[in-house]
């Protein structure tokens, strides 16, 4: 079944495929007057990424951690939707429903074929649409090095569904503890939090998972607080590998000394429930396993086979144009975040350089609606990296880009200043901008929430 997205088609129709740093960058940027924009994402709404792991302990709620995409549903198409293949030459989408299905009794005969009504069973059913210009910011997935049982028993940080379950998972995991037939091995072992993937993410929620544990974990269950015990796991002999080796050592002594056992240069070899089965180690028991090792191809690039890619992104130009596979950019199709580099200037796969894309898509596709010039390549201005680690603490580091300047290296409290005001300030609306600093201010008065239900 084929749909138009739109029944005027005095407006070039622009389709962008995902909802995340380079997605919704273009969403929110877009002139929704001079475009048709129809949105196809598997989540109706964008993840904050730098607030999931507060999340995930309980230092933030889950809802400051997001926006919606249909906060701009009066201005555009949106669909709930996986797109499955591309077809550049007809420029034709075809897409399958991500909605759960919803029970309803269908007012449409069974050989009616309105395939965009979820019905119970046909929720599967596809659907086309064609676009005129085509961002695709689809992002990756969690790399997990086919490792068995990662899937099965490791919690991801990538959505803040993740960090909800996370969050119920930590609480749960104490209340078993407290169990009166636990003996006390049983309860180290359910007390026993193991975070694999040694970059931010795995040591930010390390972190916040620290501060929980020595704040309001003593607080309510104040036998089982020093039972508890956080494992940091990396194949690589250091944390943080993309910061400056000063600020690497800075975070792993801190991690020491705060008790956050540090396993570098170590491999785990398979999941079980409950274990891990680690190379130097042989088996650790765990209560919660956080994964946190890089990224995987997402599906939609790895079945592209007209493109010009590497293993896990399409290649781009410097304007960020696809590459068809005679060499010549496609002029109506373009790549973002993490499912795009530019050919011969790789940059690291972060939010920020998603989001830098992004807004240079915006500039240009503004200006190109209006039939004026815009011929800058892309340019990426590196605005540094930043990691919490724990206590209030954080390291910050553009080094990178200016050496010997002020604030070139951060550590500390300064650190930390610079992490909650540059992602408060990074917090899109007025409503998450008054929730953001409302619920640190009220945890850090009240202490976190640790109802689980
Ligand atoms: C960024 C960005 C992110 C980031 C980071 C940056 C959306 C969520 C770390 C870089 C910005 C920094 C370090 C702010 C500097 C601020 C001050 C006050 C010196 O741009 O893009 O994605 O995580």
């Amino acid at each position: 079944r084929h749909f138009s997205s739109s029944t005027s088609r005095s407006k070039e129709r622009l389709v962008i495929l995902g909802s995340g740093w380079g997605g919704y960058e273009i969403l929110r940027g877009i002139d929704k007057k001079r475009w048709d924009v129809t949105m196809v994402t598997p989540n109706n709404y964008f993840n904050f990424t730098p607030l999931l792991a507060g999340c995930a302990v309980g230092t933030l709620e889950l809802r400051c951690a997001i926006e919606p995409v249909r906060r701009y549903a009066t201005q555009i198409t949106s669909y709930q939707a996986w797109c499955d293949e591309i077809d550049f030459r007809q420029k034709r989408l075809t897409c399958v429903p991500a909605t759960p299905p919803v029970p309803y009794s269908s007012s449409f005969e069974p050989s009616s074929s309105n395939t965009l009504a979820p019905r119970p069973g046909s929720t599967g059913q596809s659907f086309t649409m064609s676009y005129d210009k085509l961002v695709v910011a689809v992002g990756a997935y969690s790399q997990t090095f086919d490792i068995p049982g990662v899937k099965e028993y490791a919690h991801f940080l990538k959505d803040v569904k993740d960090a909800r379950t996370i969050r119920s998972r930590i609480l749960e995991c104490f209340e078993q503890a407290n169990q009166p037939m636990m003996s006390d091995i049983d309860r180290r072992n359910v007390l026993h939090f193991c975070v694999v993937g040694g970059g931010p993410t795995g040591v930010e929620f390390a972190a916040e998972l620290h501060d929980l544990l020595h704040a309001e974990i003593r607080q309510h269950y104040p036998n089982l607080a020093k039972m508890t015990k956080i494992s940091l796991y990396d194949v690589a002999p250091n944390i943080l590998g993309m910061f400056d080796s000063q600020l690497v050592q800075y975070a792993e002594k801190k991690f020491r000394r705060d008790g956050v056992d540090l396993f570098t240069s170590h491999h785990v070899e398979r999941v079980e429930m409950g274990k891990l089965h680690v190379k130097e180690q042989g088996e650790v028991p765990f209560g919660l396993l956080v994964w946190s090792t890089g990224l995987a191809p997402n599906p939609l690039i790895s079945s592209i086979t007209d493109l010009k890619k590497t293993p896990r992104s399409v290649s781009t130009n410097e304007y960020l144009n696809v590459i068809k596979d005679d060499g010549s950019p496609d002029p109506d199709v373009w790549a973002i975040g993490d499912a795009a580099s530019i050919e011969g200037d790789p940059m690291p796969a972060t939010a920020q350089v998603a989001n830098q894309k992004a807004a240079y898509l915006v500039k240009k596709l503004n200006k190109v609606v209006r039939d004026k010039e815009y011929t800058q390549p892309f340019k990426f201005n590196n605005r540094g990296s930043l990691a919490y680690i724990g206590n209030w603490k954080a390291v910050y580091d553009r080094s990178a880009v200016d050496k010997d300047g002020p604030l070139s290296k951060e550590t500390g409290r300064t650190a930390w200043l610079i992490w909650r005001s540059a992602y408060f300030t990074m917090t899109l609306s007025a409503r998450n901008k008054i929730l953001v600093p409302f619920y640190w201010f009220l945890n850090w008065i009240f202490g976190r929430d640790l109802t689980r239900f």
